[in-house]
């Protein structure tokens, strides 16, 4: 049964989503401070099961509330992300799921020191699980630069958006419980930066196979390390790469594009603005005045 779609919002309307989202993203008892890196996580994992070929997957529907996505043991975590906003959702029903996760994401990139990306809205939530993508879409970190290819190329994505999208991995960490992998990217995994293309260039990144069986790559500071001594810890002091993150590095294509932003922080950050403004909008069909046109779900958005 069609309902009667909503008012589209109003700027003051997502201004408020906005800031209820600046205000929830210091979290001083969760991982590094902050639930901006898990925000960000949780739309492209919502984003990155998008399917070209088929037109399938994508953004729109916020299928990760259902156990066929939100159970994929590559989402492992994201029910973190998404309770930190379930409040921003009880104090702002109006908004979709879908469109939460995506502002969510952008809010929390732009107040981690990252650049303004293009947000659009109007996207509607799945009412069952019939929609969801299959598993298995999303990218699998213990593999090379073809897997790469393969998966972002799905999507639509050139070399060069590979090489940007991956400098997300400026933010947060891995968590052995939820991908197997362990530790961070860079030493301060809650600000926005091009560090991550620095250090991958710059470092001696050397295989560590962990306890699980699990190989990762890693680097140790061995100043970082003096002072984690002294402090009575030595973990701060290693950062980590995945196999995929190391295949940027060894791929022709791929490694002059890590150079390139490795050297131009502004160059990243306009590149990163761009793909994921793309990443967000894949699947999403949009009119002259940029309502969604997707029709399968037209019945739970809201309409101009
Ligand atoms: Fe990623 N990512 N990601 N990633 N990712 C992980 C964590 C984050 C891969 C694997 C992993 C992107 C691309 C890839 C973030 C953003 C993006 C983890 C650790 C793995 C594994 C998960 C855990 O244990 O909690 C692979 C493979 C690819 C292939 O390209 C892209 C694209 C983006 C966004 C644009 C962010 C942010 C995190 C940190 C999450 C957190 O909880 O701190």
């Amino acid at each position: 049964m069609a309902q009667t779609p909503a008012a589209a919002p109003t700027a003051a309307q997502l201004d408020a989503v906005k800031s209820s989202v600046r205000k929830l993203l210091h979290q001083p008892d969760y991982d590094d401070g902050s639930a901006g890196p898990v925000l960000v996580r949780l739309a492209w994992h919502a984003a990155g099961t998008y399917c070209a070929e088929t037109n399938t997957g994508g953004s729109n529907g916020a299928g990760m509330r259902y156990e066929a996505e939100g159970g994929d043991p590559a989402n492992a975590g994201l029910q973190h992300a998404r309770a930190f906003l379930e409040p921003v959702k009880a104090a702002h029903p109006w908004i979709t799921y879908a469109d939460l996760w995506t502002l969510a994401a952008v809010t929390a990139i732009e107040e981690m020191g990252g650049p303004a990306i293009h947000w659009a809205g109007d996207r509607t939530d799945f009412t069952d699980e019939s929609k969801v993508p299959p598993r298995g879409r999303l990218p699998d970190g213990a593999q090379g630069a073809e897997h790469l290819r393969f998966i972002f190329y799905r999507m639509g994505f050139s070399d060069q958006e590979i090489v940007a999208l991956s400098g997300a991995h400026n933010l947060g960490r891995c968590h052995g419980d939820r991908s197997g992998f362990e530790g961070k990217w860079v030493n301060n995994p809650t600000r926005f930066s091009n560090q991550y293309f620095k250090l991958l260039l710059a470092n001696d990144w050397k295989k560590k196979t962990l306890e699980s069986g699990v190989e990762q790559f890693v680097f140790v500071d061995e100043d970082l390390a003096a002072e984690g001594e002294e402090e009575g810890g030595e973990k701060a002091a290693e950062l980590m790469m995945l196999p995929t993150d190391m295949s940027l590095l060894s791929d022709k294509a791929f490694r002059p594009w890590v150079e390139r932003y490795a050297q131009d922080k502004d160059l990243f950050f306009e590149h990163f603005a761009k793909v994921f403004a793309k990443l967000l909008e894949l699947g999403i069909k949009r009119d002259a005045n940029g309502n969604v046109v997707n029709e399968e779900n037209v019945e739970e958005g809201y309409k101009s």
